[in-house]
């Protein structure tokens, strides 16, 4: 049973509203303009990879639309738009020499983004590493925590003055499980002792990056999460357990290190020997005051204790009565109130951007007329933007909420085959095409909410 909807529902004055995506995602071009390759140009060009053989030499095409594609935002009434900077476009080799076009690109986006009213929030990492810096140990390399300070540096001299709000690393967590634990995602490893190594260098980074901000910087920098609520399947002790090293594992891995300085214990457990005993100086260098949270939410799990399942001795319960996504995740809106009343209560109230929300329902390859109908999309959007306001509405500092995606784009490992835009993309011709979802996202920014209840 999910809550029904108030009858009326408005959001704090200048509430952000806006609508996310990634640089290796939707801007096709990879190597344009004297661009260095990311490990994830290295990764979809690898056989077996990725699914059906995709990559993103192409995807939405947005580095070369990218003007049309802000008027675009416009017509939506979009105040915000999250996008990320390919780390490669800028300094190809990952360090050094400077890629004045890679630069000039974000500029002119940034700057068209303002003409039209449109603030930018800015991603400096979205998973799209220059590939020379993997050559030389990628995250497992200690030093990539000055890498990335540098190349932060680079940007914040640059667009600072324009841009409002930073955030140094989108979702450490996929990173390090995808990239390193799992290697379902680039650089493609699996190794158990790599995978908290590059968990801790991804938060260093972060660190170094938010020190080299306050050096220079004037606006807002924070740090993007995915969180997953954990819930237990069972009041049995060893359920209990297993939830709390599940919710240590995915979501205060990060967080913990960076708002409070420290590791949770569980990890130990999760990691066993694997587990590294990190100096006190490298924590304080993670925990920088940052200005917000960004909550990237999208499912729950409920966990059951399973002594064999590797690594956490865990398993999901799929909860079979409820609607799915075609990735599989639940939809479950109750899981994002619950979430931020987490972020709230556990470390003291941050503000807070849902900087990604949404969800992948089966859409055609090909659209007749002027919109697409996707309905499961629109409820999904509905019920979560009112749980976003029942948080609120309890006490939560939530400062903007963001849609994942504003197109159907390049889904990683699921290539082309996963659809989560706002606005359909036929990849053949490139046509964008307005879903339902664009225009009552519409409606809802332009009425503060109220379009919920309609
Ligand atoms: O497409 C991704 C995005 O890059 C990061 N967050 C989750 C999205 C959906 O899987």
């Amino acid at each position: 049973m999910t809550k029904p909807i108030p009858s009326h529902i408005q959001f704090p004055k200048d509430f952000l509203w806006g609508c996310a995506t990634s640089a290796y995602q939707i801007e096709g071009s990879p190597l344009a303009d004297g661009a260095g390759p990311s490990t994830w140009h290295r990764f979809s060009h690898t056989p077996g990879r990725v699914q059906d053989g995709d990559n993103a030499d192409i995807t939405c095409d947005h580095y070369r639309r990218y003007d049309s594609d802000v008027d675009l935002m416009r017509s939506l009434g979009l105040k915000s738009y999250r996008f990320s900077i390919a780390w490669g476009r800028v300094l190809p080799e990952g360090t050094g020499r400077v890629n004045a076009a890679g630069l000039d690109f974000y500029e002119r986006l940034v700057d068209k983004l303002l003409s039209r009213g449109i603030q930018p929030m800015v991603t400096l990492f979205h998973w799209d590493l220059p590939a020379a810096l993997d050559d030389r140990g990628g995250w497992l390399n200690r030093d990539i925590a000055h890498w990335f300070a540098e190349y932060a540096d680079i940007v914040f001299r640059r667009l600072d003055d324009r841009v409002q709000y930073w955030t140094t690393l989108n979702e450490p967590w996929v990173v390090a499980d995808g990239g390193y634990m799992h290697g379902i995602l680039a650089p493609g490893h699996r190794n158990v002792f790599e995978a908290p190594r590059a968990a801790h260098h991804l938060m260093m980074a972060h660190g170094a990056a938010v020190q080299a901000y306050r050096a220079s910087g004037r606006n807002k920098i924070g740090l993007v999460v995915n969180i997953e609520p954990k819930y237990p399947a069972s009041q049995s002790e060893a359920d209990l357990a297993a939830t709390r090293r599940a919710e240590a594992y995915m979501n205060r891995q990060y967080l913990d290190p960076a708002l409070l300085g420290s590791y949770p214990k569980e990890l130990l457990e999760v990691f066993g020997d694997a587990w590294p005993h990190w100096p006190d100086a490298d924590l304080k260098l993670i925990k920088q005051p940052i200005d917000y949270v960004g909550v990237n939410y999208y499912t729950r799990a409920v966990v059951r204790a399973e002594p064999n399942a590797w690594p956490l001795g865990s398993t999901t319960v799929k909860q079979k009565h409820h609607t799915h996504m075609e990735t599989g995740w639940e939809v479950f809106p109750q899981g994002l109130t619950d979430t931020l009343l987490w972020v709230k209560e556990k470390y003291g109230n941050p503000p807070v951007y849902i900087t990604e929300n949404g969800a992948c329902f089966f859409d055609p390859p090909q659209v007749e007329g002027p919109v697409l109908e996707d309905p499961l999309r629109v409820d999904y959007l509905r019920k979560h933007i009112t749980a976003v306001h029942d948080a609120i509405q309890r006490g939560a500092d939530i400062r903007g909420y963001f849609a994942w995606s504003l197109f159907d784009n390049f889904e990683w490992a699921f290539g082309f085959s996963k659809r989560f835009g706002l606005v359909h993309m036929n990849y053949e011709t490139l046509k964008r095409t307005l879903k339902s979802s664009a225009h009552f996202y519409s409606k809802v920014i332009a009425s503060n909410g109220a379009a919920l209840a309609e």
